[in-house]
């Protein structure tokens, strides 16, 4: 059967009739946030600037000690023994080739001399809010993404494109002493691809008519959706760009990738997207997690157990109240010395949000597990959600996180 084809996009702004009906042509920012973590941090020791450093290591072996002159003393990637990996580098330290997600030891070759700290995801959350809300300042309709970059539709300001990023850089800056990135483009799609092209602390601003020049020399795996087996894939069929995708034919794609992805790569590498910006989002559960630094017995490490136990209980209450819900479902997770991990939950009749009933449950799904082996990880989940304002929510959806959490412990979803 021969495969349907997709109108071929037409450019906003061109005229109406030879295409689908272009309401109004959008204007989307993607904004993203520079070496965040590692920022964050240089925040806490400016004395790290301009040296190059990752992020990476072990809250008990790598955080910073306070020398008897009041300086500090920093760990360096060379002493790192370990099996962790990079979370990320500030930009003197990526010019030494590291990056995000390369195992620590192997960093560690590259930039020997490069400092090394331990992540505080508290410290990133907070940051984290603080953009985000000065963000709104500008650009009410936000879609958050991720810890560190959001996405906001600017179509009813009156300001132009450079106008509406120098002040989304400056509120940024002011509240948080970062830099950001900033890309506006017709469409989330190019506005992702373009707040990369002038990184760190740029402005990229983008029109349709720039996707052969700014957006067709990218590698194909650029685009978010082309994955590692997609572009492998496509790297054995000779396309390397988004350009060479662009290039192919529709049916010849659809043959080779099935329909609805075919479809979707014909379109993207032609710039397309009408995905909306989603200002609503709804967390599907909300917990935390923390890795001890020695293993822990059951019985014979009672009683730091407990108090770990209920810290995390009283963390997730918090983190409920603040965010204004209720929760269900409580469940508990352990990873045992030999790596293994089992969770347990329990469905209440009535949602909660107190820390005493959320310890209660977490506290009954944990005598459904058996403690003989020391455990290394504790964490607890508060699930099945509920605005506890009772409003109707929109359908549940996953917090989006663009990455999986590092190596130290305490995150909430
Ligand atoms: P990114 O925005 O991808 O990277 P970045 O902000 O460090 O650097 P850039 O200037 O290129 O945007 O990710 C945001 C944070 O998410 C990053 O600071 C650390 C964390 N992260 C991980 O923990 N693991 C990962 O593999 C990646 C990519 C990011
Ligand atoms: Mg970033
Ligand atoms: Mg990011």
């Amino acid at each position: 059967m021969c495969p349907k084809l997709d109108p071929v996009p037409v450019p906003p702004g061109a005229a109406a009739a030879s295409g689908p009906p272009e309401a109004v042509a959008r204007r989307i920012v993607h904004l993203d946030m520079d070496a965040f973590f590692a920022s964050c941090e240089l925040s806490k020791y400016p004395e790290l600037r301009g040296r190059p450093m990752v992020v990476g290591g072990r809250r008990a072996a790598h955080q910073p000690r306070l020398r008897e002159d009041g300086t500090r003393e920093f760990s360096l990637l060379r002493d790192y023994v370990g099996r962790g990996v990079l979370t990320t580098a500030t930009y003197e330290a990526r010019t030494f080739g590291v990056h995000s997600g390369m195992p620590t030891m192997k960093a560690a070759r590259l930039a020997p001399h490069a400092v090394l700290l331990p992540v505080d995801f508290d410290l990133y959350r907070s940051y984290s809010r603080r953009f985000k809300d000065a963000v709104r300042t500008v650009a009410p309709v936000v879609e958050e993404i991720g810890i560190d970059e959001l996405y906001a539709d600017v179509t009813a300001l009156e300001a132009g494109a450079q106008e509406i990023a120098v002040r989304l850089k400056a509120a940024v800056r002011e509240a948080t002493g970062l830099t950001c990135s900033v890309g506006i483009a017709p469409n989330k799609l190019l506005a992702k691809l373009c707040s990369d092209l002038e990184k760190p602390d740029g402005i990229t601003i983008l029109a349709m008519a720039d996707l052969p020049t700014r957006i067709w020399p990218l590698p194909a795996a650029r685009i978010n959706g082309i994955g590692p087996k997609a572009s492998a894939r496509l790297a054995e069929l000779g396309v390397a760009t988004i350009g060479e995708l662009a290039a192919r034919d529709q049916v010849w794609l659809v043959e080779r990738f099935g329909r609805s992805y075919g479809r979707w790569l014909h379109r993207v590498s032609h710039g397309v997207d009408e995905r909306p910006v989603v200002t609503y989002s709804e967390p599907v559960s909300m917990s935390r997690e923390t890795t001890f630094e020695r293993n822990l017995h059951a019985v014979r490490d009672r009683a730091e157990l407990g108090e770990v136990f209920t810290r995390l209980c009283e963390q997730v209450a918090a983190d409920l109240q603040r965010k204004g819900y209720v929760a269900r479902t409580i469940g508990i997770k352990l990873r045992f010395d030999d790596f293994r991990t089992v969770t347990r939950d329990l469905t209440l009749p009535e949602p909660i949000a107190d820390a005493k009933a959320l310890r209660r449950a977490a506290g009954s799904c944990l005598k459904r597990v058996d403690l003989a082996r020391t455990i290394r990880l504790l964490g607890v989940r508060a699930s099945a959600l509920e605005r506890a304002d009772g409003a109707v929510s929109e359908p549940e959806r996953q917090l989006a996180i663009d990455f999986e959490p590092g190596p130290e412990p305490s995150r909430q979803d």
